[in-house]
């Protein structure tokens, strides 16, 4: 692409592993700008890495320094996407005007995905995807990570989606997209927090080798965009489906009276949720991030074997 170099800088080290055909695990940055608090934020994003690499994969958490998007933040970098507050939470809309206003952005997973798939990496880890809000129907608060799952081919590693939306939906709006939602040793798609939801997933997939047979078949026969692969957070770290259910509700009672809408909708739900749940939330967010990383790596290792 003409102009790729001028909006994206891939760093030494990933630039390296894409190019001797090394396993490498893509990371989002609105997690840790917008999804995560102060200091916990910057903490699991640093252990993330750590995690990938003791896995066999090369990280490359992705953000927007300064008008550029870097394919590999540095610790430096990452500290500071965790701690300004002048971080623009990037989606596929937004790119093009902080990249050319020269901000600072944290990509969300519909962004990432962009980024990864521009610098050549197919495997990305992250907490939750977006997907259709609850009360949809009136708002069409419809997250577009979906719409970037269906063009963009990426295979994205998620603890399912949070219950903070319509699940049912948001299985729909996949289908029609035809984005495959394949659950990690699970015939159940979990709900984040929680490892069980009440729905099924498409297909459950075995292990690292199998999940990396079904992504080179969609990918070589030329079906573009992506995949969901659905990981359960540890038992041992859940949150009860009702009892989490419970405070969800309650945080969006909140955020409808308090006229929360648009971008600023997921943050708010996730800080209060863990507020409401003294800090348990967090806890069990952190938790499936480094649960998913482990899955990731060794799916991109997998994955990365076959070609
Ligand atoms: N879900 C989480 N944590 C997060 C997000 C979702 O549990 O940090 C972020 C991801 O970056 C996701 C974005 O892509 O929120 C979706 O935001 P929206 O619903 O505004 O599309
Ligand atoms: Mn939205």
């Amino acid at each position: 692409m003409k102009y790729l170099e001028k909006y994206l800088e891939i760093k030494a080290e990933v630039k390296e592993a894409l190019e001797s055909g090394k396993p490498v695990v893509a990371l989002e940055s609105t997690i840790i700008a917008h999804g995560m608090p102060y200091p916990q934020n910057i903490e699991t994003a640093l252990e993330i890495e750590d995690i990938i690499r003791a896995n066999g994969a090369v990280p490359a958490t992705i953000g927007i320094i300064d008008g550029k998007i870097k394919v590999g933040l540095t610790k430096k970098e990452v500290e500071f996407l965790g701690e300004s507050d002048e971080i623009v939470k990037v989606s596929r809309r937004d790119l093009p005007v902080v990249l050319a206003e020269k901000k600072h952005g944290a990509t969300t997973v519909a962004g990432t995905m962009i980024a990864a798939d521009l610098a050549g990496i197919k495997i990305f880890v992250t907490g939750g995807v977006g997907g259709v809000h609850r009360g949809a129907e009136t708002s069409f608060d419809v997250s577009a990570d979906l719409e970037e799952l269906k063009k963009t081919s990426v295979a994205v590693i998620a603890a399912g989606a949070k219950s903070i939306l319509d699940l049912g939906l948001t299985l729909e709006k996949l289908e029609s997209f035809g984005v495959p939602v394949l659950g990690y040793q699970t015939e159940e798609l979990p709900a984040f927090y929680s490892r069980h939801s009440g729905f099924n997933v498409d297909y459950k997939l075995e292990n690292p080798e199998h999940t990396a047979d079904i992504l080179q078949a969609k990918w070589e026969l030329g079906l573009e965009g992506g995949v969901l692969i659905a990981n359960p957070v540890p038992e041992a770290d859940e949150i009860e489906y009702s009892v989490i259910n419970e405070k969800i509700e309650q945080a969006l009672t909140e955020a409808e009276s308090q006229g929360i809408s648009g971008k600023e909708l997921t943050p708010f739900l996730l800080d209060r949720i863990k507020e409401i749940t003294a800090g348990k939330s967090l806890e069990t967010n952190i938790a499936l991030v480094k649960n998913n990383a482990v899955v990731g790596a060794k799916i991109a290792k997998a994955f990365a074997a076959k070609n």
